[in-house]
C-alpha cells in the first residue's frame, strides 16, 4: 500500500474519504497543504482533509514562475512576504525536501521618472521593515546582468532597477510535493481527483460540503483556491470582490548558466530568470481580458520574444520549448483576502493574483494560526474581507508585479 507501481515509497498517502473531518481545506496547492501542514504540527489538529480537484500542485502552484522576494510597497505587504521568505530560507530543513531555493538576487529595472520614483518608495518602506533593498544606476545593473542592453540607444533605457538581494527562485514543484509529504507524515488526508460541488451552511455556519465522492460533515472549511476562488466562496453564500485573469509564461530550450539574477520589467511586461536546468523562464503581464481560459496565444508569444530581446537582443537565436498559462484572481487593491468571512467556520486564503506562489509558507502558518485560534494573527490582519465595505485597502499596484 505504501509503495507506488515503480516500487518507490509514495510521497503521501491515498486514503478513503471520510464523512467526518475536523478542518476540510479546499485546493491542493502550496497555500492549502502548507496550512493543513502547519495545522497538524503547529496546532495539533487531527482528522484534516485537502480536497484537490485535479492533482496537487495542478493549479498556480504548478504555474508560476517560481519567484520569491519581499520587496513590497506597504508595510503590511512587506512584513508578510519577508516572513514567507524567511520560512522558505529554512523550508528545506524543515520538510527534509530540497526545495532549491537560489537567492540570487532580484532587479525590478525602471525605464522612466515615474518607475524610478517608486522603486525609490519601496526601497524606503523596505529598509524601514528591515528588509535589503537599493535603487541602483545602469552601470552597476550592467555588471550584475552583463547580456543586459544598458545602453541609451534602446526604445526604452534603462535609467535605474531596484535590486533585492535576498529575492530569488525555487523549485516550485518540490515546495509543493515537499509540504503534502510533510502533512501527510503529520496524518493529514490528501485527497486528489475530488471536486467540491457544494458547501453546506445552517443558521449562518458550516456543516459540512459536498464532493464527487460523498459528502463531509464539518465545523471549518478553508477555501485555499486560486482561478476559482469567487465560485467556491459563491457555494458557501459569499461573494468575492475577485476578478479572474489568465497568465501566460513561457520557457526556452537549456544553455549554459549565464544568467544568476531575477529581471523585471514593468514597462516591457516581462521578468526573465534561469533555472538550474538552463532553461530560461520567461512571464508576462496577466491578459488584458478576463477569462478561465488556459490556451496558450500567439499574441503572447510575440509579445514576450521582442520584449525579451529588448532587454537581452544576445538572445534571438533561443527557442521556446514550451508555453503555459495559469488563472489570477485579482482583487481591487492587489492584496489578498484571508481570513475568516460571515459564515461561521467557512475561512478564505484568496485573491493571490499574481503573486500567490511565494506567499504560500506564510499564508500557511498565518491561517494555520487562523483557524486554531478562531481569529486572524496579526501579520495578516490588514487583509480581511472587510477591508472592502470600511474602505480600508492595502493598495500593492505598484509593486505586485509587472504591467497592471
Ligand atoms: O510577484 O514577483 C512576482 C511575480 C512574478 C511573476 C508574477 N508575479
Amino acid at each position: 500500500h505504501g509503495l507506488s507501481r515503480s516500487g518507490w515509497p509514495r510521497a503521501w498517502r491515498e486514503h478513503e474519504l471520510r464523512d467526518r473531518y475536523d478542518a476540510v481545506i479546499i485546493g491542493g496547492g502550496v497555500h492549502g497543504l502548507a496550512t493543513a501542514y502547519y495545522l497538524a504540527r503547529d496546532h495539533g489538529m487531527r482528522h484534516i482533509a485537502v480536497l484537490e480537484r485535479a492533482y496537487v500542485g495542478s493549479g498556480g502552484s504548478g504555474r508560476n514562475t517560481a519567484i520569491l522576494r519581499s520587496n513590497y510597497l506597504t508595510p503590511e505587504g512587506v512584513r508578510f512576504y519577508d516572513r514567507s521568505i524567511q520560512l522558505y530560507e529554512h523550508l528545506a530543513a524543515d520538510l527534509n525536501f530540497n526545495v532549491m531555493f537560489s537567492q540570487r538576487g532580484h532587479l525590478t529595472l525602471a525605464h522612466n521618472d515615474a518607475s524610478l520614483r517608486t522603486m525609490r518608495w519601496r526601497t524606503e518602506v523596505n529598509k524601514l521593515q528591515g528588509v535589503d533593498s537599493e535603487v541602483i544606476g545602469p552601470d552597476r545593473i550592467g555588471e550584475l546582468v552583463p547580456y543586459l542592453d544598458t545602453s541609451a540607444e534602446t526604445r526604452y533605457p534603462i535609467l535605474g532597477a531596484l535590486y533585492h538581494p535576498p529575492g530569488g527562485i525555487v523549485r516550485h514543484d518540490a515546495v509543493v510535493w515537499g509540504y503534502a509529504r510533510g502533512a501527510d507524515a503529520h496524518g493529514v488526508h490528501i485527497h486528489q481527483q475530488t471536486e467540491v460541488t457544494g458547501i453546506d451552511v445552517e443558521h449562518g455556519r458550516v456543516r459540512g460540503l459536498r464532493t464527487n465522492r460523498g459528502r463531509i460533515a464539518t465545523p471549518v472549511v478553508l477555501n485555499a483556491t486560486a482561478g476559482w476562488s469567487s465560485l467556491v466562496s459563491h457555494q458557501a453564500g459569499v461573494e468575492m470582490p475577485v476578478q479572474t485573469f489568465p497568465l501566460q509564461a513561457a520557457v526556452t530550450e537549456p544553455v549554459r548558466p549565464f544568467l544568476d539574477t531575477v529581471v523585471v520589467s514593468g514597462t516591457l511586461h516581462v521578468y526573465v530568470s534561469q533555472t538550474d536546468r538552463g532553461e530560461l523562464v520567461f512571464g508576462a503581464s496577466v491578459d488584458p481580458f478576463a477569462s478561465y481560459s488556459i490556451r496558450g496565444s500567439l499574441e503572447f508569444t510575440e509579445g514576450i520574444a521582442g520584449h525579451v530581446l529588448e532587454l537581452m537582443p544576445a538572445l534571438h537565436r533561443m527557442r521556446l520549448l514550451r508555453q503555459w498559462a495559469g488563472l489570477c484572481d485579482m482583487t481591487p487593491d492587489y492584496s489578498p483576502i484571508m481570513g475568516p468571512t460571515p459564515v461561521e467556520g467557512f475561512y478564505v486564503d484568496v485573491g493571490w493574483g499574481t503573486y500567490g506562489f511565494k506567499a504560500g509558507p506564510v499564508s500557511g502558518e498565518a491561517m494555520a494560526a487562523c483557524i486554531a485560534d478562531g481569529k486572524p494573527p496579526e501579520i495578516i490582519s490588514a487583509f480581511g474581507l472587510d477591508r472592502f465595505a470600511d474602505g480600508r485597502l492595502v493598495g500593492e499596484k505598484g509593486a505586485a508585479a509587472v504591467g497592471h
